[in-house]
């Protein structure tokens, strides 16, 4: 904090700017730039506290200063804008409690190793984001027939490897996930204005995407007819497969697979026989959670099935939300057991037994497994 409202904090070299600080309880992957997540036992409740929120930048954290900071939308629409914070104010709001979890969560449990941060599973959490549907700004521009895509870009550049010039970071929306009434301009999280890790004054909010696409720092909006060849868009947020380049189209990451993660007991944990609750929370992009399920034991072979007992679903927030679910056993015998935890979504995905391999390794939902041991006394 700086000791008075005007002067910026003192900065030390070698100490990270204000700016790039981060909570003491996120387990921080990278410094720089700042990749940290949550511990799981810390991601156990409905709303994730904004200072256990997982942060994940490609760059330095942008300087943006409220006062002159603006909103540019223009392209393929009739009246181009150009917001300040307290224009973008006056607009209507609204609120969605959503979760959001970074497209290359869980990548540790990828093998062979993908290419990419080697998140554990704690990049996901779940908030009330306030602020304009992007509905309410295209509406006020007025898209042209031939707008398709609306590009999203923030204020933090930088170099990626591979890539010749300096990059803004952009991601692209088609027009239709552009207008639905939940994807925001959000200036507000879990009632505080946005911090500046998390993206202030305004970021984007894309309920029912991974991540990448909840662009931060938002300074542009551009409405194109043409599909948005960017390098987040075309080669970082995307399924490479395993084979020659040719062999198949490749395929962007948008909706959020389904997915669940076990948050108590946590990897290994020890604990003596007894009846216990195990608590987890389960999410999809793609329908709202039909079951949860848990297994103390797998299947020992192909024709085995493993024996799945039914969690108990608890509050829904929100069809943007993540489900608490918890799920009585009985450990009544001292051992080394696994916990391993699906989710069914009302569309009928489930989550595999392996995480299904691409080289990026994102959109990982392999089923959760969790190493405990249970002790005689
Ligand atoms: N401008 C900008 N927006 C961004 C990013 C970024 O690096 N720069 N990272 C994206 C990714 S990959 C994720 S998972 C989310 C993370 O948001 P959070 O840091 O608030 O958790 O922001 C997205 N928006
Ligand atoms: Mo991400």
């Amino acid at each position: 904090m700086a000791d008075s409202p005007t002067a910026p904090a003192p900065h030390r070299a070698g100490a990270p700017a204000a700016s790039e600080e981060l909570p003491e309880v996120l387990d921080v992957i990278s410094r720089m730039p700042a990749c940290a997540e949550t511990p799981l036992g810390a991601l156990d409740s409905a709303i994730t506290p904004n200072e256990r929120f997982f942060v994940r930048n490609h760059f330095a954290v942008p300087t943006v200063d409220r006062a002159t900071w603006r909103l540019a939308l223009s392209g393929e629409v009739r009246r181009p804008l150009d917001l300040s914070v307290e224009a973008l104010r006056e607009l209507p709001s609204r609120t969605v409690i959503a979760t959001m979890e970074c497209a290359g969560n869980s990548r540790r449990a990828v093998y062979p190793p993908a290419e990419g941060v080697q998140w554990n599973h704690g990049a996901v959490g779940t908030a009330e984001w306030e602020g304009v549907p992007l509905r309410e700004l295209l509406e006020r521009a007025g898209p042209l027939a031939s707008a398709r895509e609306v590009v999203l870009e923030g204020a933090d550049r930088g170099r990626e490897p591979g890539v010749e010039a300096e990059l803004a970071y952009a991601m692209s929306l088609p027009l239709e996930k552009a207008m639905d009434a939940d994807t925001l301009i959000a200036t507000r999280m879990n009632g505080d204005p946005l911090s500046a890790q998390h993206g202030a004054p305004a970021r984007a909010i894309v309920p029912g995407w991974y991540g990448m696409a909840s662009v931060k720092w938002l300074t542009r909006i551009q409405v194109s007819s043409a599909p948005f060849l960017g390098h987040y868009r075309t080669k970082s947020y995307v399924f490479v497969p395993e084979g020659p380049d040719s062999s198949s189209p490749t395929v962007p990451v948008t909706r959020l697979r389904v997915k669940s993660l076990i948050t108590w007991p946590t990897e290994g944990t020890l604990l003596p026989r007894g009846s216990y609750t195990i608590r987890g929370v389960a999410w999809s992009g793609e329908g709202p959670i039909e079951r949860v399920e848990l297994t103390t034991r797998a299947a020992r072979s192909d024709r085995e099935r493993g024996a799945w007992i039914a969690a108990r679903l608890l509050e829904n927030t929100s069809p943007h939300a993540w489900v608490r679910w918890e799920c009585p056993v009985e450990l009544r015998a001292a051992g080394h057991y696994v916990l391993r935890s699906r989710a069914i979504d009302r569309a009928g995905h489930t989550q595999p037994a392996q995480a299904l391999w691409n080289f990026r390794g994102v959109a990982t939902n392999s089923v959760h497994a969790v190493r405990i041991t249970v002790r005689a006394t």
